[in-house]
């Protein structure tokens, strides 16, 4: 897949579909599978055409947390077969520009777009005034075929990345993992713990969660640790700043693997920590005994919710 910052002037005919791509999920997904599908049918090359900031950082100042770093996204584009990735910086510009001149000389103009795959909520131009229903105006007048994907629901609304990333700062995994179309994640190598918890004999792995990525809800989880070797673990994970043994605000993901020897150490390894369901806020407890008469139990309602899936 070739990536670009600039916009080029493409002599073929292409595939061309714009859109936010913020994240990983199931509707993005199938958006960019229709593309590519789309470009092979009509012997076209498929091409992606994003803003680079997102336009919602942009305009807000700041990164906003996000399902997925850029990084992930750009590779689940190129498996998907995507062709071609532009990463248009989004300036003064392209944000004034009209609809109708973006579709003219932008997607027509410089991608030389034959076919324009969307999604039904698709919003491009300046303050976002072009819709499907002008790029379908806009097709007859130009002479190209527009194509528009509708959004893919669950529990009767349709799938955003918005709405998944509430799902998930609501603790709400399975719905979350519903709407991605697998279990939502975080990752990172080992670091060292505090050695408290192995002091009660429960040992754990302890991850700093992915700048930019969203953290679900705090509290205690289930969960399922791969490690590097690609060997799964059944875990009880808790996500949050530890206040009973903490001033800080340092989020940190710690994980208790169930069936693992104790001896092995996952120091400075990679995991990846999936979320499954959500069992409880994280809390401030008066002394360790208690934090850890109540870790006991979630690792007992752990056991339970692994011995029923
Ligand atoms: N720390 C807290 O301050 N409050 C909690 O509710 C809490 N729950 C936890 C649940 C599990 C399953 C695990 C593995 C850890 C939890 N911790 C919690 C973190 C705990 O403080 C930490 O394991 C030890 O202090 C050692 O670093
Ligand atoms: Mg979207």
């Amino acid at each position: 897949m070739e990536i670009l910052k600039e916009i080029p002037k493409l002599k073929n005919k292409n595939c061309v579909s714009i859109g936010k791509f913020d994240g990983v999920h199931l509707g993005h997904v199938s958006l960019l599978e229709e593309l590519v599908l789309n470009s092979e049918l009509n012997d076209m090359e498929s091409c992606v055409f994003t803003f680079d900031p997102y336009p919602e950082d942009f305009f807000s100042k700041k990164e906003l947390l996000h399902l997925n770093t850029k990084g992930e996204i750009i590779s689940e584009m190129e498996e998907i077969g995507v062709d071609r990735l532009i990463r248009a910086k989004f300036d003064e510009k392209l944000m004034n520009m009209s609809a109708r001149d973006f579709v003219k000389n932008i997607l027509i103009g410089k991608l030389n777009a034959a076919v324009i795959v969307c999604g039904s909520d698709v919003s491009f131009g300046k303050g976002g005034e072009g819709d499907a229903a002008l790029l379908l105006k806009l097709s007859e007048e130009f002479g190209f075929e527009t194509q528009i994907i509708d959004k893919i629901e669950y529990k009767g609304e349709s799938i955003s990345s918005s709405r998944i990333i509430k799902a998930l700062e609501d603790g709400k995994v399975e719905d979350a993992s519903e709407m991605l179309g697998y279990d939502y994640y975080h990752y990172g190598k080992v670091i060292k713990g505090k050695g408290l918890a192995r002091q009660f004999d429960m040992p754990t792995v302890n991850i700093n969660p992915v700048p930019g990525r969203v953290i679900p809800r705090h509290g205690v989880y289930c969960t399922i640790v791969e490690t590097s070797d690609h060997k799964e673990y059944k875990a009880v994970t808790n996500v949050g700043i530890r206040p009973t043994v903490n001033d800080g605000d340092n989020i940190n993901i710690e994980s208790h693997l169930l069936d693992c020897p104790s001896d092995r150490d996952f120091y400075e390894e990679r995991i990846n920590v999936y979320f499954l369901r959500f069992l409880r806020d994280e809390k401030r407890f008066d002394s360790n005994e208690s934090l850890f008469t109540q870790i006991r139990s979630d690792i007992i309602e752990t056991e339970r919710f692994f011995e029923h899936k």
